[in-house]
């Protein structure tokens, strides 16, 4: 029987699934009543498929005109699917950057505050989940900027919600270079903003955005399976919405 090395750290991890969602637009002024039924199908397949922890890339709500109500509602939806749910605030997010909006989340939702970023353990998932909220959408806000090293065993996932460009353009807010991605430590990065379907991996490196559940044409969610024998794979799942 082959002896297990203790200091190989993917031996102590365990397979994770991941429902990966970005740009939901809850409160949109153009397709509310979408956003909110995209919201609902995107978390019941995640659910439907098993998934451990969800992660929402940005874009959660759509304005800061969201009546409290339907904030309330949000929450106790996303209180209520059975699994660990991390929010990183996008740019149309400024109910959640906005501490006297936020209010008290239900227990197991985590929505990432720390303008320099952070790092939301999930101990017993094995997961670190690191991301920096949006506070200014501008060209000088970089999202994967500065990703702290890896310091624990845990499975490691970025979150960022900003604008991936092969060539980078000067005028464009909060930008993410082929670099960034590459050289991030992470098992797997999870991106918002574009709201379409997207592999963006760089040197073996997963990123991909996960495509929005409502507003475009293809409307998609993402799982994505962290397996430490067959490494990361990540599947687009279609919503359709009669
Ligand atoms: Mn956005």
């Amino acid at each position: 029987m082959a002896e297990i090395d203790p200091s190989d750290s993917s031996v102590r991890r365990r397979p994770l699934r991941l429902l990966h969602m970005s740009d939901l637009h809850i409160s949109s002024d153009v397709y509310a009543d979408e956003a909110f039924r995209g919201f609902e199908a995107g978390l019941k397949l995640g659910m439907e498929n098993g998934a451990d922890v969800a992660l929402i890339a940005g874009d959660l709500f759509d304005n800061g005109r969201i009546k409290q109500s339907l904030m309330d509602q949000v929450w106790d939806i996303l209180g209520d699917v059975g699994m660990p749910v991390v929010v990183l605030p996008g740019n149309h997010d400024t109910v959640l950057t906005d501490g006297a909006r936020l209010g008290i989340t239900p227990r197991d939702v985590t929505v990432m505050q720390e303008p320099e970023g952070e790092i939301v353990l999930l101990k017993e998932h094995g997961l670190s989940v690191w991301g920096k909220p949006v506070y200014d959408h501008h060209p000088g806000f970089r999202p994967m900027a500065g990703v702290p090293h890896r310091s624990d065993d845990h499975w490691y996932v970025g979150m960022a919600h900003g604008l991936y460009m092969d060539t980078p353009d000067p005028f464009r807010a909060s930008p993410i270079s082929p670099d960034e991605i590459a050289m991030a430590p992470c098992d797997y990065v999870a991106l918002g903003h574009v709201h379409v379907f997207r592999d963006v991996s760089q040197n073996g490196v997963p990123a991909y955005y996960s495509g929005a559940p409502s507003g475009s044409q293809t409307k998609t969610v993402a799982i994505v399976d962290l397996d430490p024998v067959s490494g990361v794979s990540v599947s687009p799942l279609e919503i359709v919405l009669d």
